[in-house]
């Protein structure tokens, strides 16, 4: 069985070949985006082995999909067909400055019919780690027991649970994350947080007081803070450090946040200290941003080696 198990709902991405506004667009390239199944994807390229859940439409996206995810190695026996609904879409917006705006295609997708059935509870048991997002919950109220369901499970069976809000407004729309955000929080035992999502659940942009508030969750034994291009915070309750950027340069940002994670509990389950756990978090988040898609970027294990040994790659 796989060590770490994920779920979510992955798309069918569709980015304009050019980098023009979409109504101009002549040609698009479809790649696959999914917050859970990108972490799964990065940890797998690592070398370990990963399970992803999830729910696809009887449709050509979600071919599509499937053959994506399973192509790097993960395992999908976890995924449910639903002939009933159809798998979830998006368009990416490239704009200036390398930054992208996302249009969701998703409403009533098979994936946000989710519900705890879809969860094989001996799965997590045997898990080295249970890794979700605040994405999923914000898809529909039974994609919310889901997740929570699945904590359960990981809680029963001492599996930790890595989380990561990754707080989608255009998904929220008018419902009052807060709450539901803080109750997955105080569930988990390992927090992924960008440092705009710490300002929003926390209200403050001081980083000592973020690990503050966070550690006040008892549950929490290790915090993430990813900082984009000035690298993250990464500690335990006693202490945290910060850590530089790898050097990148970035043409679609979307996907680091998710490789970021997949590289730092990457370097948990391989029993690291917090400092190479964050560095290779960085490492990961920064490769991601250097192509268009979200993980083309994230790096081999070897490969990985070899920039945490500084080593120049033989290409002939
Ligand atoms: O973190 C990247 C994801 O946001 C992207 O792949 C798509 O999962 C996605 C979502 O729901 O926004």
């Amino acid at each position: 069985m796989p060590d770490v198990i994920t779920i979510g709902e992955t798309l069918a991405a569709f980015a304009p070949v050019e980098s023009v506004r979409l109504r101009y667009a002549s040609g698009f390239r479809m790649r696959i985006a999914g917050a859970e199944s990108n972490t799964a994807i990065g940890l797998q390229k690592l070398g370990c082995s990963t399970g992803w859940i999830s729910r696809l439409g009887d449709d050509e996206f979600g071919a599509f999909v499937l053959n994506s995810i399973r192509s790097e190695g993960v395992d999908t026996t976890g995924v449910h067909i639903d002939p009933s609904r159809r798998t979830g879409v998006m368009f990416k917006q490239p704009l200036a400055n390398n930054e992208t705006e996302v249009s969701y295609y998703r409403d009533g997708s098979a994936a946000s019919a989710l519900s705890p059935d879809d969860i094989d509870a001996a799965s997590i048991a045997n898990a080295k780690l249970l890794h979700v997002t605040g994405i999923t919950p914000a898809l529909s109220k039974s994609c919310h027991r889901t997740i929570v369901h699945a904590m359960d499970i990981a809680a029963k069976n001492r599996t930790p649970v890595s989380f990561d809000p990754n707080i989608r407004l255009k998904l929220w729309k008018e419902t009052e994350f807060h709450p539901i955000l803080t109750e997955l929080i105080a569930r988990s035992n390992i927090l992924m947080l960008g440092m705009e999502e710490a300002e929003i659940l926390f209200s403050t942009k001081s980083v000592e007081q973020i690990f503050q508030a966070v550690f006040k969750f008892g549950s929490i034994t290790h915090l993430a803070l990813k900082d984009g291009a000035n690298g993250s915070y990464a500690g335990t309750s006693t202490d945290y450090l910060h850590i530089p950027p790898h050097p990148c340069k970035c043409i679609d940002p979307v996907g680091a946040g998710d490789g970021y994670n997949a590289g730092f509990l990457f370097g948990l389950l391989e029993g690291m200290d917090i400092e190479q756990c964050g560095k290779i978090g960085n490492i990961v988040g920064a490769l991601a941003t250097e192509t268009k898609g979200d993980i083309e970027g994230y790096p081999s294990r070897k490969y990985l080696e070899q920039l945490l040994q500084k080593k120049q790659n033989i290409f002939r």
